[in-house]
């Protein structure tokens, strides 16, 4: 008699876990197990996604599963247009084990709360495995106990943890050049002049170009310009990206780091955020990379610890917030902010040239840098008094880097302050000076950045003031706002009225 097959396993890879030794791999095996995955209405709806997105995460899952299959895995590859697509990624899972009659299931946490709440749920009714996503260098117990030792946790003490546990720019105990972060040192505005490197770009091959056409036929309403699409969609590109960033731009990456250019809109960044989130580069990985490039010398150290920070400090950070404070974190709403997100975030239609070259640069390329993100959209959409959730979900939608657990906390609390200061100490709010010191923006604006109220004044510096004012309850006794209720305190009476005033009125054009 022959023994019969054990029954496979089904191994499922979601579309931001294209790591080849992700951990529902290592507990399989190729020469039995089935491995899932599913292009699926669920995930593409849940917020409108960008379409240079999705192209980006179908491409990138295409690629994966041919990689898969190279390493004698079977992969059942559900394309969105298949006619048996069962809409959601829990379907896709039952169909799958019924199909081909598997015992067990595995698949790694997903990175969302929402995913993992459906996931648990299957669990109660099939032999479902969550395996720990072990692709951080923190894992979320040990960030839980960091968390809830802390009465006030703050990143710079977590980030500094964390250089001592990955030994990445240590001499012995201490930090190396002797300072933990040379923040002071990477603030410069943008010299005219100034040239910057072009960012790595991939040519789509067949595969690209099959997705590309299934997303021009299955979004077309979706936000964002799909062509050119330049994405890396491999290891092997992620890779290139990546060593193309440390050559070219590394070295200035520091100085920079916070200066916004008109024609410019990747100026010294990486953007490597959305290989890193689909698991196409390994954090640690990047950061040794960039280590070396400082000990060979190519790199100066504000640049290197500016950018390993940013990865072991903040990333790690805010996926740690994030799965200590959800699912209640979406709600928070400290100011009580209940205004509609302007129709312009979608359409770029507004006369503030800030706000359109930067909503212009979200729709072509599905990216903007960080202070972009949080001095312009997220700035104005908190002095305006825009509802958290609605600036949350526009983020979520419309970066090809936004997964939630990274795109929350940076909106919902770094940007929008509606945690109350749980992740940062003081709100995030500027006035149009701050722009115009950092960009070269308010040159091409029909308002005047140098007038503070009146109709031709930049709305942002009437907008600032206001808010102030009116969440004085809230943020009065905030000692680190000391300076800024001082100088609203002497201000002249006639003009804080005028201030209210020229906020009411503008306020009222955006509904
Ligand atoms: P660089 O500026 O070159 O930085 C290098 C790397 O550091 C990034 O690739 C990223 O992995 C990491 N990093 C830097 N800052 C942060 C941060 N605050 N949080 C987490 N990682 C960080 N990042 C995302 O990856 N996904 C998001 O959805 C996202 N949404 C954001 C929303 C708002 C309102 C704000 C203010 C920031 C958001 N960020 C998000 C953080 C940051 O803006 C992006 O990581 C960065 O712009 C990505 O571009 P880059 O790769 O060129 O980054
Ligand atoms: C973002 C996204 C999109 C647009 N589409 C898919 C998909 O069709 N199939 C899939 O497995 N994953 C997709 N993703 C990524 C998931 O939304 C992501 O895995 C979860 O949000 C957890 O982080």
């Amino acid at each position: 008699m022959t023994k019969p097959l054990p029954s496979p396993n089904l191994i499922v890879i979601l579309g931001d876990q294209l790591s080849p030794d992700i951990a529902a791999l290592r507990v399989g095996d190729p020469q039995q197990d089935i491995v899932l995955m599913a292009e699926v209405r669920s995930e593409t709806d849940y917020v409108p996604h960008h379409k240079k997105k999705i192209a980006f995460i179908f491409s990138a899952m295409r690629h994966f599963a041919e990689t898969l299959r190279q390493r004698s895995w079977t992969v059942d590859y559900v394309a969105l247009d298949a006619k048996s697509n069962c809409g959601s990624l829990t379907s896709e899972i039952e169909r799958a084990a019924a199909e081909h009659g598997c015992g067990r299931i595995y698949c790694t946490e997903p990175g969302e709360w929402r995913l993992r709440n459906a996931f648990e749920q299957l669990a109660k009714h099939m032999t479902l495995e969550i395996l720990e996503d072990d692709r951080f260098l923190c894992n979320q117990e040990d960030f839980g106990t960091w968390w809830k030792g802390r009465r006030q946790p703050r990143m710079e003490h977590f980030y500094r943890e964390m250089r001592r546990k990955t030994d990445l720019l240590m001499d012995g105990d201490k930090p190396v050049g002797g300072r933990w972060n040379f923040d002071s040192d990477n603030r410069k505005p943008p010299k005219p002049g100034l040239t910057f490197p072009e960012p790595q770009r991939f040519n789509p091959d067949a595969i690209t170009h099959n997705v590309l056409e299934l997303v021009d036929n299955c979004f077309p309403h979706n936000f964002g310009r799909l062509k050119p699409f330049w994405f890396g969609v491999t290891q092997q590109d992620a890779q290139a990206a990546l060593d193309h960033f440390v050559t070219v731009a590394l070295p200035d990456f520091g100085d920079y780091q916070d200066a916004m250019v008109q024609h410019s809109p990747f100026l010294f960044h990486a953007l490597i955020s959305l290989y890193l989130n689909v698991g196409l580069l390994d954090p640690r990985d990047v950061c040794v990379r960039a280590e070396a490039a400082y000990r060979e010398g190519s790199v100066p150290l504000n640049a290197a610890e500016g950018f390993i920070r940013q990865i072991i400090g903040w990333r790690e950070y805010i996926r740690g917030l994030y799965w200590q404070e959800m699912p209640s974190y979406v709600d928070r709403n400290i100011f009580c902010h209940t205004s509609p997100l302007p129709t312009f975030y979608w359409t770029g239609e507004t006369e503030l040239a800030c706000l359109n070259i930067c909503i212009k640069q979200t729709h072509d390329e599905a990216y903007t840098h960080h202070i972009q993100r949080l001095m312009v959209t997220g700035n104005f959409a908190m002095l305006a008094g825009i509802e958290p959730k609605a600036v949350h979900e526009w983020y979520l939608a419309v970066y090809a880097d936004a997964f939630e657990w990274v795109e929350l906390p940076n909106t919902l609390g770094m940007s929008q302050h509606a945690d109350g200061g749980l992740l940062g100490s003081k709100p995030y709010a500027a006035s149009g000076n701050y722009i115009n010191r950092m960009s070269d923006y308010c040159g091409s604006c029909r308002y005047n950045v140098k007038e503070k109220t009146g109709p031709n004044a930049c709305p942002l510096n009437y907008l600032y003031w206001d808010f102030f004012d009116r969440n004085r309850d809230t943020l009065g006794g905030n000692p680190r706002l000391t300076q800024v209720y001082r100088t609203w305190d002497r201000m002249e009476s006639i003009r804080k009225v005028t201030v209210r005033e020229d906020a009411k009125r503008f306020l009222r054009t955006l509904s």
